[in-house]
């Protein structure tokens, strides 16, 4: 393995269940073993690269398809993309998958309830008020994957051990090291 081999991490999951928080965790470490890592997160995608997107079946649709037009382009240039969107869609989901080589869902799977009690945005409470129309998991479905190759239960783990669990990972597969146990090859003697 080296670490210009690119991936996409696929964080999906509810608003609130830490796919921000996770993705901020892991993009470092990734860095540390030597990766090229972007981070491309729904809420900063949507002021920029998605702008006046909203949250119709469409608009998310579009949303993804987007993001994963850009993450898988980055990967093929050897880029380790962590992505984090509710991607509520597993059809959208999937599409994505078929386009990159090697695409890894992982579920940030908290349950709604654990979201709607941390509302960090406060977001929650307005949804549930009906102040905020199509909110997932309120009042928008929410379609888990089926087959994850990682599932985080960020309701029972702390960050440090959801991060821990993808880095073991990508480890099995070989996507990645520990730092210091890259192939160097600087250190390889030229063969003659
Ligand atoms: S996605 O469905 O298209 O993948 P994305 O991850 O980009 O969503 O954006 C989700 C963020 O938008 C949420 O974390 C939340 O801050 C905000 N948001 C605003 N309105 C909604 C809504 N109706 N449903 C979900 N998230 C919303």
């Amino acid at each position: 393995m080296n670490v210009d081999n690119g991936f996409v991490l696929w964080l999906t999951g509810l608003s609130g269940a830490g796919k921000s928080t996770i993705a901020n965790a892991v993009a470092p470490r990734l860095a540390e073993r030597g990766h090229r890592v972007e981070v491309l997160d729904g809420d900063e995608v949507r002021t920029n690269l998605c702008q006046g997107l909203g949250f119709s079946r469409e608009d998310r649709d579009t949303n993804i398809a987007r993001i994963g037009y850009v993450a898988g382009k980055l990967a093929k240039h050897g880029v380790a993309v962590v992505v984090a969107a509710i991607s509520p869609y597993r059809e959208a989901r999937d599409k994505v998958r078929a386009s990159v080589d090697d695409f890894v869902e992982v579920h940030v799977a908290a349950p709604v309830t654990t979201c709607a009690e941390r509302d960090v945005k406060g977001l929650y409470a307005k949804a549930l008020a009906g102040e905020i129309k199509n909110f997932t998991g309120v009042s928008d479905p929410y379609e888990e994957p089926l087959e994850p190759e990682i599932a985080l239960h960020t309701e029972r783990e702390s960050v440090e051990q959801s991060a821990e669990q993808v880095l073991a990972w990508l480890e099995a597969r070989g996507l990645s090291l520990p730092a210091g146990e890259q192939l160097d090859l600087d250190a390889v003697p030229a063969s003659r």
